[in-house]
């Protein structure tokens, strides 16, 4: 027993040791340079709460990693970076958002508080906002609406020395509970697209 210790001790002293040398490495924490992490609010009724955290990463790179509840379940939930690369100010928005008063805020509403798309926080490939909604590569929330996200990758650099002035946006309720994005009403900012699919869910950032 007491030869397994002594070796477990000279393990960690070698992994300690090795640490340094592997801070030049994509996802190893000791290496970020900036980590924001941020509570995650419920938009639109949808329930959704849950953490956002983001860091840039002395390589350039940026990590994102959420872990949210309350989403529509079995279903893909796009979800960006917003924000502004101009030093404008953003922000969740607030119940004054809806301004036709219907009781929904849509992306065309929510957008002026939280500011444009600066990623697109997908599973693989493109991470811009060419890929806004490309629901086959985004997140897909499990059967009790438990979402799970963590990846690395590059922004823009004006987007990377901004990073602590963004908001996170997860979208996707399914309003009538059918169990699937459908209903008659169209995304404020995509003809052709269901409401339920775009209309945001919930957002977490510098300022809930
Ligand atoms: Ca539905
Ligand atoms: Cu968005």
């Amino acid at each position: 027993m007491k030869r397994l210790i002594a070796s477990i001790a000279a393990l960690t002293a070698a992994i300690a040791v090795a640490l340094p040398a592997a801070a030049a490495h994509d996802d190893n924490p000791s290496s970020q340079v900036a980590s924001y992490t941020y509570d995650i609010g419920a938009l639109n009724g949808s329930g959704v709460e849950g953490t956002v955290r983001i860091r840039s990463l002395p390589n350039g790179k940026t990590q994102v990693k959420v872990v949210a509840t309350g989403l529509a379940p079995n279903l893909p939930h796009a979800q960006h970076l917003h924000g502004t690369t101009n030093g404008t100010a953003t922000q969740c928005p607030l119940p004054a958002a809806d301004l036709n008063g219907d009781g929904l805020i849509t992306v065309a509403e929510g957008g002026p508080f939280y500011g444009g798309i600066l990623a697109s926080l997908t599973t693989s490939g493109d991470t811009s906002g060419s890929s806004a909604l490309a629901l086959d590569r985004f997140p897909v929330s499990d059967a009790d609406g438990n979402l799970r996200y963590n990846r690395t990758f590059d922004v823009p650099a004006d987007v990377f020395s901004n990073l602590g002035a963004v908001q996170y946006v997860v979208h996707g309720v399914d309003l009538d509970g059918s169990g699937t994005y459908d209903g008659l009403a169209q995304s404020s900012i995509a003809p052709g697209v269901a409401l339920e699919i775009t209309i945001p869910a919930g957002c977490g950032g510098i300022l809930n």
